[in-house]
């Protein structure tokens, strides 16, 4: 009873906290792109990045030759340990660990501003690598090399598409080596190996099997990302802070009290209970009460791979979710990854920070989340609010790049110069 009371002031206090976001919301402000994106296509030396899903089959056949080359020869490999690297890219605003359930370790502020453009500059990376492993291929295989300039990567648009692009399911390129991290499950490759060892990659995708993340982007979500005023705003709605569906809050409740009834003893339920009682506070209890929302997320993919469920159990874990409306970028590399069907333990490559680069879904993901960047930038001035070193973005060192001509240095003025870029999208979001 008394539970109930608090309860009802944490939605009071939610309202208030999100009031401009929600106006915003009703008030249904779109983007007005700009007209001028596709003009950089006549330009030379300008590549233009397409959906993956409107891709001639040449395209399609000319990146799979790549890809599937790059991954084969390792040329990954250093991709994967730089992007597991925090340390020296500080380019997550959190990191997503590999144990199961899966758990996240908070970073610094800045970390999570760098988010986009030090990807931007990762795919830049990627992109000149993969122009000149098929160059390389092609030359071993008596091919015009010449090709290679049209290599681009292209960007998933989850939101409209609602799926894989049809030529990515079952494209899954074998080979590649990563680093143990701490925390694998028994299931995965690298289970049992030392941590700081290298294991040969076995690679997983199952595409909607986590039974939590089983829903991508809406275009609305979207375009209510897109209309966010300041930088800062814009990546906490993309990457940091779900939404909350405050029309599911008392199903939520409800099924928080199936959970607290059939797991008495549960640290996770009883963390989602306190923070449900009161409003959220700092960045602390923030993570987590987003590890306990993760665990029991786990516990129903558990419970689903049962040969005779709990649907009771299963579905008061779908009801907790049924209040958050998550963030692009993790609800993107969660759905496409999944679990294994066979084991919840177990979830695909594009979700392992440092093994994802060998899965093609991660580059196009990403390029998709620097389109939205891209056009939110074509209407708006403000820049990721960083300072000194902070501005600097070198993904690959430059012994690293050198064979493919990368390793650069890259400035925030650098990757924010649309017109000095070397691609362009062939549309804006939602044109
Ligand atoms: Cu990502």
């Amino acid at each position: 009873m008394r539970r109930e009371v608090h309860r009802g002031a944490f939605v009071r206090g939610v309202i208030a906290a999100s009031a401009a976001a929600w106006l915003g919301l009703s008030l249904g402000c779109g983007v007005e792109p700009s007209a001028d994106a596709g003009d950089a296509s006549a330009e030379a030396g300008r590549i233009v990045r397409k959906s993956a899903s409107a891709m001639t089959s040449a395209e399609i056949d000319r990146f799979k030759r790549a890809y599937e080359y790059a991954v084969a020869e390792g040329f990954f490999d250093v991709f994967n340990d730089e992007h597991y690297d925090h340390h020296r890219n500080r380019h997550h605003g959190a990191d997503l660990q590999a144990t199961s359930p899966i758990t996240v370790k908070v970073m610094d502020e800045a970390s999570g501003y760098r988010l986009l453009p030090w990807h931007r500059a990762f795919l830049l990376e990627a992109e000149q690598m993969l122009r000149a492993a098929l160059r390389q291929r092609d030359e071993e295989e008596g091919v015009d090399p010449s090709e290679a300039d049209l290599l681009f990567l292209p960007y998933w648009d989850a939101a409209h598409d609602q799926d894989l692009p049809h030529w990515v399911h079952g494209f899954e390129p074998k080979g590649g080596t990563a680093i143990v991290p701490p925390g694998l499950p028994e299931g995965h490759a690298g289970y049992g190996k030392a941590v700081g060892e290298r294991y040969g990659i076995v690679f997983g995708r199952w595409p909607g099997q986590n039974q939590v993340f089983d829903t991508l982007q809406a275009p609305e979500d979207v375009g209510r990302i897109l209309a966010k005023a300041t930088f800062a705003d814009f990546y906490d709605a993309l990457d940091v802070t779900p939404e909350l569906r405050l029309e599911n809050y008392p199903r939520a409740l409800s099924g928080l009290d199936v959970l607290e009834m059939k797991l008495p003893d549960s640290a996770a339920v009883q963390t989602l209970v306190d923070t449900f009682s009161q409003p959220p506070s700092g960045s602390q209890g923030g993570a987590e009460t987003t590890n306990a929302l993760f665990e029991i997320g786990w516990i129903g993919a558990v419970e689903a791979r049962k040969a005779a469920p709990d649907m009771e159990l299963f579905d008061a874990v779908k009801d907790v979710y049924s209040l958050f409306n998550f963030m692009p970028h993790v609800r993107m590399h969660l759905w496409a990854g999944g679990l294994d069907p066979a084991n919840a333990d177990v979830r695909g490559t594009v979700t392992y920070f440092n093994e994802l680069t060998v899965d093609p879904v991660f580059w196009m993901l990403h390029s998709e989340l620097d389109r939205y960047w891209y056009t939110w930038e074509k209407t708006h001035a403000d820049k990721p609010p960083l300072e000194g070193d902070d501005r600097s973005f070198n993904p690959l060192t430059a012994s690293e790049g050198a064979w493919y001509g990368g390793g650069e240095t890259y400035t925030l003025d650098d990757l924010t110069a649309h017109d000095a870029l070397p691609y362009a999208y062939d549309a804006l979001f939602g044109e």
